[in-house]
């Protein structure tokens, strides 16, 4: 763009040659200037005027040359910056809906995720309030723990005193204790005849000197009678000097004092209901089979006694033969370990006790202890067949009694007390004959 000094030199000339006149006007001098003054300017003049203007000039067009090339540059830039854009981001019009539809899926899938885990979060809280809970319960326990510990301890440091008080007088039953003179009821030894060693037994006399020895007694529930063979065999619960312990006697004890010699024995069984109404059932000549036997059950006859004759069965309008097959005279002992009975399954097993079961009962003194008497087919548990302490020729079989015993006395001797109270005795024998 800028123009060199040779150009200049040749348009002066062609200036000098075209404008000679003095005076300089616009129509003689083609350059008119004031600064030149008012002549047409000469050769030297033009040329004094171009070298004090030359320089400044250059510069300017230096400059103008230098912003020219300044925004050629930017240009440039420009275009490789817009093509670097180009080439980065590329527009992909035919993806973009899909991208966007990911996006909002992970949303979703985070917003699920979130949920899900306050969730758990909320889950988790409701286990941890349960389990504190159970800590908080379990420290009160171990809190009532440490203070009976505490108490049993304090009760150790005593001396150990052995209270319970054991007669002196012995014999083959109860009743041969009180015909040596014995007035007092509590714990005697008996040993009945052909038995190698004596064993305790709670002796029952009252002031006429009538003997009763106890084989069973419910009174509290505080004994489980759900016991094995070995435990029906042998006895179980506490014997205590005034009889307010529960406890089964024993089989082999019961066998040992009923078979022992020729003399009959009787059965009493005696009941309270939960109003406070007492009866009572006699059988003569009861007694038991051997352990080969299975401890049967054997007995005459009913004397009689106010509960009736459970013994004989009992027709519950179930079935023609609910009478026949409910009799407990001559069944087998069952216990849940060992199945004597005439049902094709396990009595003794349903109703959780040892008896003689025949399919099954209309008596059962050793059944499960039920606080109130009323109980259901619900509270029977899973077997759902009446298992209380029943004697349904008094109650109904969904009644349990409050209080059981049964005792033993030779025969002769329940004939007098009988005999003396109502006379009952003697029809019922009577039609035995063999008394
Ligand atoms: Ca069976």
């Amino acid at each position: 763009m800028k123009l060199k000094f040779g150009k200049w030199v040749s348009l002066l000339a062609f200036l000098f040659s075209t404008c000679t006149a003095y005076v300089a006007t616009r129509d003689n001098c083609c350059i008119l200037d004031e600064r030149f003054g008012n002549y047409c300017p000469t050769t030297c003049g033009i040329a004094n005027f171009l070298n004090t203007y030359q320089p400044e000039t250059d510069r300017d067009l230096q400059v103008l040359e230098n912003i020219l090339q300044q925004i050629s540059n930017a240009s440039a830039l420009t275009e490789e910056l817009f093509r670097q854009i180009r080439t980065v981001h590329v527009p992909d019009q035919s993806t973009q809906p899909n991208v966007v539809t990911t996006y909002a899926q992970k949303s979703r899938d985070i917003i699920d995720e979130i949920i899900r885990y306050e969730n758990t979060i909320v889950a988790h809280e409701n286990t941890i309030q349960f389990l504190t809970e159970i800590l908080i319960s379990n420290h009160d326990k171990i809190a009532a723990l440490k203070k009976k510990t505490a108490q049993l301890e304090a009760q150790c440091q005593q001396p150990c005193q052995d209270t319970v008080q054991i007669q002196e007088l012995t014999g083959r039953d109860c009743q041969d204790i009180a015909n040596k003179g014995a007035r007092q009821s509590g714990l005697y030894f008996i040993k009945p005849q052909k038995t190698k060693e004596q064993f305790l037994v709670y002796c029952e006399i009252d002031s006429s000197g009538n003997g009763w020895t106890i084989i069973q007694r419910r009174l509290d529930g505080s004994e489980d009678f759900r016991k094995n063979w070995i435990q029906y065999k042998e006895g179980f619960g506490h014997l205590s000097p005034n009889d307010q312990t529960e406890f089964w006697l024993g089989n082999e004890k019961i066998h040992l004092i009923t078979t022992q010699s020729t003399v009959p024995y009787a059965l009493r069984i005696e009941l309270e209901d939960w109003s406070g109404q007492t009866s009572y059932a006699d059988y003569a000549h009861f007694k038991l089979g051997t352990e080969a036997d299975k401890y049967r059950l054997m007995y005459s006859v009913f004397v009689g006694g106010d509960a009736g004759d459970a013994f004989d069965g009992f027709d519950f309008g179930d079935d023609p033969s609910d009478k026949f097959f409910t009799s407990h005279n001559g069944m087998q002992f069952s216990t849940y370990d060992s199945d004597n009975d005439k049902f094709d399954g396990n009595c003794a097993d349903q109703d959780g006790s040892g008896w003689w079961m025949n399919k099954c009962h209309a008596g059962h003194l050793n059944g499960k202890y039920y606080k109130g008497g009323d109980y259901t087919v619900k509270d029977a548990g899973p077997a759902g067949y009446d298992n209380g302490i029943i004697w349904v020729t008094w109650h109904s079989r969904w009644y349990s009694m409050k209080k059981a015993s049964m005792k033993l006395i030779p025969f002769s001797r329940l004939a007098a007390l009988e005999g003396g109270q109502a006379g009952g005795i003697k029809q019922g024998l009577g039609n035995r004959g063999d008394i």
